[in-house]
């Protein structure tokens, strides 16, 4: 069990303890931000945005733009402040900006000039927004704060909303997950104390933006909570990262599956000697990715599920725990069972639904959807998982995604990862599509390197060499790439819809 205070600002815990002259934020240009540095800015943003802009304890606060550390500190001077952190990603659209200002009751928003049409053309009643990064003298950074004293932070309580995550999963109306100030450190002080284990003289880097809890955690909270540094990067594909590992001997690193396969391809122009954890997450890890990764640099990566709903990461391993392949067992802290519709646990080697419970659990802001993803004080992720005998779980399908064909269960993950080791697919996803005599008939849509040759016999009859046949597709559909939403993750909703339509 964690232990916590009553009273906890969980933004003022991850800037106490550090030296000041340490380095906390790095960017791509060269800039470099220490603990002194940033305790300095975030209190200048506190003191506006309390004193200028009127924002009150409990107040929800928009935050939007690219990962910089101003956006670091815009997050943790709301905190501080006693608001509510409503983290958005640049990406969304005025549309879904509107649904979110709603359903969090958003009054003011702060916001990289970058990035402030889209939210500008949402005119969302009643929203304040204020810029930062800007020439104006309105902007956040040029307006004068009223006091140059350190921010005395907010009282909070520990079970205080600290900040509230949207997650649209792959389908559907946005949720709002909230998230308490004690959740904060949670994650830190199970994750990532336990399976990371962070030193202070680690550099994290990674490609989820601040507005995933991915990227929240792996990028502000963990190397925070461990006095080490983060290098911030505004554009953070695989393309990105290679140089940025080498540049920056970065020796912590936090992105999806199809970065690290995308970055096999370039790998060997580039010193990633400094790397010494990879951890994927948003998307299960097929084996032979893993596999790849090893092979060419000696690293095992740390693979994990983790929900907005729960914050960060709940079932991982790290080492020679490391089974490739499966996710994992439960971080310390965390308890997790497979149980069926009735949420009974089923006994091992049988497929049924992830139920987890720990330091951190579900709270959708006024969303019937809370009575479904909370059972009996079990959150119940959607996802079909299988445990071993010894206690390891592995990633089946999401729970609506297995393909039942001729009275076989075919798990869509599982022809996936057959159709990724040939060398010629990069990314792939399977699908059922219905069919009169076998109910739904297997269907794969492919991502090929470029050059490769469009051949669908070559590429079944490989699966056909790994896969029980009934689990080969019928079809292969190729494609330039994967629907996917703004966090990376497949829409299969999509692709469903285009075998049904
Ligand atoms: O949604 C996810 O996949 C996820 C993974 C890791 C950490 C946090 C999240 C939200």
């Amino acid at each position: 069990e964690l232990r916590c205070p009553e009273r906890l600002n969980s933004a003022a815990e991850l800037l106490a303890h550090t030296a000041r002259d340490r380095p906390v934020f790095r960017t791509a240009s060269g800039d470099t931000w220490t603990y002194g540095e940033l305790r300095t800015r975030v209190d200048r943003i506190a003191h506006v945005l309390t004193a200028e802009l009127g924002v009150v304890p409990g107040n929800r606060v928009l935050l939007r733009g690219p990962t910089t550390p101003w956006l670091a500190a815009c997050w943790l001077a709301v905190l501080k402040a006693g608001a509510v952190a409503v983290t958005v990603l640049a990406q969304q659209r005025p549309h879904e900006l509107t649904t979110m200002c709603e359903i969090a009751r958003v009054g003011h928003a702060l916001c990289d000039i970058r990035s402030v049409d889209d939210l500008a053309k949402a005119e969302i009643p009643g929203l304040r927004i204020t810029t930062y990064g800007g020439d104006s003298p309105d902007d956040l950074l040029n307006r004068a704060p009223t006091s140059d004293e350190p921010f005395t932070a907010v009282d909070t309580a520990a079970d205080d909303v600290a900040l509230i995550a949207f997650t649209s999963g792959t389908t559907g109306r946005p949720k709002g997950c909230m998230h308490f100030h004690r959740d904060v450190l949670a994650i830190a002080d199970t994750f990532s104390k336990h399976v990371l284990r962070p030193h202070a003289d680690d550099v994290f880097a990674g490609s989820p933006p601040l507005g995933f809890t991915f990227g929240l955690g792996g990028l502000v909270i963990f190397p925070m909570r461990a006095g080490a540094s983060a290098l911030l990067l505004e554009q953070a594909g695989p393309r990105q990262l290679l140089p940025a590992i080498a540049e920056h001997r970065v020796s912590v690193l936090f992105t999806a599956p199809t970065a690290y396969r995308a970055m096999l391809d370039e790998l060997s122009a580039y010193d990633v000697s400094s790397l010494r954890r990879c951890v994927s997450a948003g998307e299960n890890l097929p084996a032979a990715t893993w596999q790849a990764w090893h092979d060419r640099t000696g690293l095992r990566i740390i693979n994990g599920i983790g929900a907005t709903e729960l914050l960060h990461i709940f079932i991982s391993a790290a080492d020679e725990h490391i089974r490739p392949g499966t996710t994992g067992v439960p971080v310390p802290g965390w308890h997790a069972r497979v149980v069926d519709d009735f949420g009974e646990p089923v006994p091992d080697g049988e497929p049924g639904l992830l139920a987890v419970r720990g330091p951190v659990g579900c709270r959708y802001l006024a969303d019937p959807r809370q009575r479904e993803y909370v059972r009996d004080g079990w959150n119940i992720t959607g996802d079909t998982y299988v445990r071993d005998s010894d206690g390891y779980f592995s990633y089946v399908a999401r729970a609506d995604d297995m393909i039942i064909s001729a009275g076989y269960n075919v798990a869509g993950p599982e022809v996936e990862d057959a159709l990724l080791r040939h060398p010629d697919v990069i990314e792939t996803a399977v699908v059922g599509r219905p069919d009169a005599s076998r109910g739904q008939v297997v269907v794969a849509y492919a991502v090929l390197r470029p050059g490769a040759r469009r051949d669908p016999e070559a590429l079944c009859a490989f699966v056909k060499a790994e896969l029980a046949p009934y689990k080969c597709p019928r079809e292969i559909v190729f494609l330039d790439a994967l629907p996917r939403t703004a966090t990376g993750k497949l829409q299969r909703f999509r692709l469903r819809a285009d075998v049904n339509p």
